[in-house]
């Protein structure tokens, strides 16, 4: 089953730079595999796909990821990322491109996980610490470690293995390094992830509930190079406050 992983606290989200995000606005392709797609960012859509779409299943029987191959996921350039939102990602350089030659995964994934889990910070701390915010027994030697680069190669181990286990599926991949779960990982009554999992009092014992904007978060607004945690908070149609409070379902 997917580890269960607090997200980032909602501290963090105050220590999120402040960069004012680009309005970069990556060319829409030919290929229109990804479902309501657009070429501008909205609070529900994206170049990357609708975040309905993104999110098929969880208002009804379970969420069931729509496939997204990695190398088909629009996003800016990594030095466009390092030069707008994620510049306090790009200190961290050297170990995004060593673990993206072990892994053959593009820098540029890790450095937006990295920016989206701890606003790349290094000292964040918690069960699940540093840059990646995975567990220790994603480490090389199932300890943590001090090493950023064991850090980082923790966190895209844990990628890689998820993405492996999806066949290849960006979207699944995305969504278990954030502890969503499809159908059979015995959560929720067997059922993937719904809308009402998060606040259930299952989904409040495996911890923060997980965050249901995040897919579209990830997909359309850090790897689009927006500021998702601050000026580009409109993001997103859930408006999660990971506290279930005041009918949140999130
Ligand atoms: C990647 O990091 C490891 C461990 O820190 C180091 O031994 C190795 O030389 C590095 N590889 C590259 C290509 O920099
Ligand atoms: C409009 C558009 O080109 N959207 C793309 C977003 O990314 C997905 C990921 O594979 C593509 O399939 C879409 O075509």
């Amino acid at each position: 089953m997917a580890i269960l992983k607090p997200t980032l606290l909602a501290a963090l989200a105050s220590m999120a730079a402040t960069t004012q995000a680009q309005s970069t606005n990556p060319s829409v392709g030919s290929n229109s595999k990804a479902q309501g797609a657009t070429d501008d960012v909205t609070p529900s859509t994206g170049p990357n796909g609708s975040e309905d779409w993104l999110n098929t299943g969880i208002t009804g029987d379970g969420w069931t990821p729509p496939f997204l191959a990695l190398s088909d996921v629009l996003h800016i350039t990594l030095d466009q990322f390092y030069s707008g939102i994620g510049s306090p990602c790009a200190q961290y350089d050297t170990y995004f491109q060593n673990a993206s030659t072990k892994y053959t995964i593009d820098p540029v994934i890790l450095a937006v996980i990295a920016m989206q889990e701890s606003s790349c910070n290094a000292n964040a701390g918690g069960p699940t610490p540093g840059l990646m915010q995975v567990s220790c027994d994603n480490y090389p030697n199932g300890q943590c470690t001090d090493s950023i680069q064991d850090n980082v190669d923790a966190g895209t181990n844990y990628f890689k293995s998820q993405l492996d286990a999806a066949g290849g599926n960006a979207i699944q991949a995305f969504g278990a390094y954030n502890g969503w779960f499809t159908a059979g990982s015995g959560l929720n009554g067997g059922k993937g992830l719904t809308e009402g999992s998060p606040c259930s009092a299952e989904g409040r014992a495996n911890g923060v509930p997980q965050n249901l904007d995040y897919l579209h978060q990830v997909l359309n607004g850090w790897l689009m190079g927006l500021d998702v945690y601050g000026g580009d908070n409109w993001i997103g149609t859930y408006k999660c406050d990971q506290s279930c409070a005041d009918g949140s379902k999130c």
